[in-house]
């Protein structure tokens, strides 16, 4: 038997018919030795063991080989000896069994398999493993020692928004028992029997069968359901209502549930005392969950749950000092949304004085809900260990089944990070989430990994390989000169691509719930490809001074644009981020360059005024102001909007910025931020029905310029009239309408 440290596979290939190469178990294994035997499944096994080992883990095994013959007089047939730690049928493996919660030792040759679990959920562990490795009806063989670095490993249902469907929820679960995920937290945000002020009712019956019947499932995949509670933004510190979050608790707890959690997460006022949060815990842990010998240890999310918050005062050293030890504490890390550092994960241990239980804020989107979180899981430490961090869990996307390429991948991190290969284990979750059409989705996701520029400072690589094609090529036609045939030629087969892998995102029947989910998004994708598409014929045109051909490619571009903004504005219209972002980062800038660039240079060789402003919008923009013609006019649900300006905007004296209304609309009032300015050198019009320019008047407020409205328009106006010229900063100019 050769060893060989699992990291070097790759690249090793094997005279047998399985190589190493092929040979891919998620989570990455500690140890796995592999020699050149293998063992064929021609019938149902001999199971060794059922008397004592793990309910679970042998239903797992049954279904494994569910479609097997029953064995027959003189058919060989494989033996599997089951069990964990202390059973009688892997007594003589006893030496190999890692000492490691969840750990468990496999070993495959002579037409047995040995599973020797370190505990109940190591034995299941040890199947699953199993079940990996059958290949064309055979098994390698192999001799595998393994165990998790973190000791809790899943989801936490964190995010704001729409929470999961109890049956995208019990999907998860088969999920998680197949990835050796542990734990599922259970805290949606808009549960209101989770949170204030109704964390103190009791769930109403049939709420309370849906969650016992989750429980059951998780419990059948080898994973903790733990159920929070949030009780601090109108929590009374006093014994009523400690009482009650312990009946709370004591429900659930007759539901089947045996693992809780208290989140002091996102509030305000007494209930962040953090005194009063670690008596309340200690209480809790000393009453309920001692007197319980069935349950896991108690769970907090501290109040300062991110490092940049909490070296600001001493609340986390506070728990630390004061916390149970066996009571675990959450952190997102150094900010809300981040990569997990070694540095960061250092301090807050040394502030908690345990083991961080990681809170990770991906693939999460409820911080900007028009977008989808689809890319590799890249940029955490990968030299933690168990005495590191406790836990590591992933708050997801609202989108449960899409969520999972990320899931999948900090499964494989959390169980492993010393040999985490994010690019791979990325496409590894996408073959396994859609078998067929991996490459449609791989697509896919590779342009939908970018949550854009925001307070949350939090950005991911997009369309990095397209990325310095797209760069030369904008430039070139921004200096009026003609791409290259290598870079037209390689945008012209990633739009192609683009629209060929939505359509056969949109047909895939593998995975329903993801179509599902993610329609919407392809759709535009689609959208975006076409248009991409059709601007690379519009500079081909050009370049060829096909000026018919120009015509009708500009005019399908624009229709193109009309139909994406109609989906924009017409799906997933959620009051936070309404609307349908795709390929933000590389692909949408480079086809709105590259179509105002291309028109501009058309305008100004055959002396046309055609639009060059690239983004669609049923309203005009009039301006005076050079640096802002071009700027789009963005309707997001009911707010009229011209995106904030980066740039110091020089405004001219007289000079004024004009939205057209497409037709009269009922409009509320508007809200400018032009910075540090008085209302008294502006004039601010609206165009009345009869075609009057009326001037409003305009006050500050909380250091924004706003003017009521209440009447129907067909435009608005501002004009500095100061008699100087000004430079300023355009933050936001936001004209509120009636739907
Ligand atoms: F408890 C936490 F660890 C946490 O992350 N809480 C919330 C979480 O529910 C949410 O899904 C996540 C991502 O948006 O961020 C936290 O919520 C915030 C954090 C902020 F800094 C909401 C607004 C914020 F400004």
């Amino acid at each position: 038997m050769k060893y060989f440290n699992y990291l070097l596979f790759g690249a090793m290939l094997f005279s047998g018919s399985i190589t190493a190469g092929e040979i891919s178990v998620y989570p990455q294994p500690r140890s796995m030795q592999i020699s050149q035997g293998t063992v064929s499944i021609t019938s149902q096994p001999r199971i060794i063991g059922q008397e004592e080992a793990s309910p679970i883990a042998l239903a797992s095994i049954e279904a494994l080989f569910k479609d097997k013959p029953e064995a027959t007089a003189g058919t060989s047939r494989f033996s599997i000896i089951i069990g964990e730690r202390g059973d009688k049928s892997v007594k003589k493996y006893t030496r190999n069994i890692p000492q490691k919660a969840d750990g468990y030792y496999l070993k495959i040759s002579d037409n047995t398999v040995i599973i020797a679990g370190n505990d109940e959920r190591g034995t299941y562990y040890g199947v699953k493993t199993l079940g990996q490795l059958i290949e064309n009806g055979q098994l390698p063989e192999v001799e595998i020692t393994d165990y998790p670095v973190a000791a809790y490993r899943g989801v936490v249902e964190g995010f704001y928004g729409t929470p999961w469907s109890m049956k995208a929820r019990a999907e998860q679960m088969s999920f998680y028992g197949d990835y050796k995920m542990n734990t599922y937290i259970y805290a949606p945000k808009d549960d209101p029997y989770h949170r204030s002020p109704n964390w103190r009712d009791p769930y109403p019956a049939e709420k309370a069968a849906e969650l016992k019947a989750l429980v059951e499932t998780a419990n059948a995949n080898g994973v903790d359901f733990v159920w929070a509670i949030h009780p601090g933004q109108d929590i009374r510190w006093n014994d009523e209502d400690r009482d009650f979050l312990i009946h709370k608790f004591e429900q659930l707890y007759d539901l089947g549930v045996r693992s809780f959690a208290v989140f002091f997460d996102d509030i305000t006022g007494e209930g962040t005392d953090p005194v009063r949060q670690a008596n309340l815990l200690n209480y809790i842990d000393d009453n309920f969950n001692k007197s319980k010998p069935d349950l896991k240890p108690l769970l907090m999310c501290p109040t300062v749950y991110t490092g940049s918050w909490g070296k600001q005062n001493d609340y986390l050293k506070t728990m630390g000092d004061m916390l149970n030890p066996d009571i675990n504490i959450m952190y997102t890390g150094e900010e809300v949304i981040v990569s997990i550092t070694r540095e960061s994960v250092d301090w807050v241990n040394s502030q908690i004085k345990r083991p961080v239980y990681i809170w990770w804020n991906f693939p999460v989107t409820d911080y900007v809900r028009n977008r989808l979180l689809m890319g590799p899981v890249y940029g955490n430490d990968t030299t933690f260990t168990s005495a590191d961090i406790t836990g590591f869990l992933s708050n997801p996307m609202e989108h449960a089944e899409a969520s999972k390429i990320a899931i999948y991948s900090i499964a494989d991190y959390s169980w492993n990070p010393a040999t985490f290969n994010g690019e791979k284990s990325w496409k590894d979750a996408i073959a396994m989430l859609m078998p067929k059409d991996a490459d449609a989705l791989e697509c896919f996701a590779r342009h939908n990994s970018d949550p854009g520029d925001g307070w949350f400072n939090w950005r991911r690589e997009e369309s990095k390989e397209i990325a310095p094609y797209a760069a030369r090529f904008a430039e070139a036609v921004k200096k009026g000169e003609k791409p290259s045939d290598e870079d037209y030629a390689r945008m012209k087969c990633e739009f192609e691509k683009i629209v060929s892998s939505s359509d056969r995102l949109l047909a895939n029947d593998e995975n329903e719930a993801l179509v599902k989910e993610i329609g919407t998004w392809v759709r535009q994708f689609k959208l975006q490809g076409e248009t991409g598409r059709e601007v690379l014929a519009m500079v081909k045109a050009y370049n060829k001074a096909d000026s018919a051909m120009f015509m009708a490619k500009y005019k399908h571009v624009r229709a193109l644009q009309q139909q994406s903004f109609v989906l924009d504005q017409t799906n997933n219209q959620n009051e936070y981020h309404p609307g349908i972002l795709v390929g933000t980062r590389v692909l949408q800038p480079f086809i709105n360059e590259v179509f105002s660039g291309i028109t501009k240079s058309y305008n100004a060789k055959y002396g046309t005024t055609l639009e060059i402003m690239s983004e669609y919008s049923p309203h005009k923009f009039d301006t005076t102001i050079e640096q802002l013609k071009g700027a789009p006019v963005r309707v997001k649900g009911e707010n009229i909007q011209i995106p904030p300006q980066l740039e110091v905007i020089r405004w001219g004296a007289g000079c004024y910025v004009q939205i057209d209304l497409a037709e009269p609309l009922e409009a509320v009032n508007v809200q400018i931020n032009l910075e540090k300015t008085t209302p008294e050198i502006w004039k601010f019009e609206v165009l009345a029905e009869n075609g009057e320019w009326m001037s409003l008047p305009l006050t500050t407020e909380n250091g924004e310029m706003t003017a009521k409205i209440d009447r129907e328009i067909k435009g608005a106006r501002l004009t500095n009239i100061s008699g100087r010229d000004l430079e300023v900063f355009l933050r936001k100019w936001n004209l509120v309408v009636k739907k």
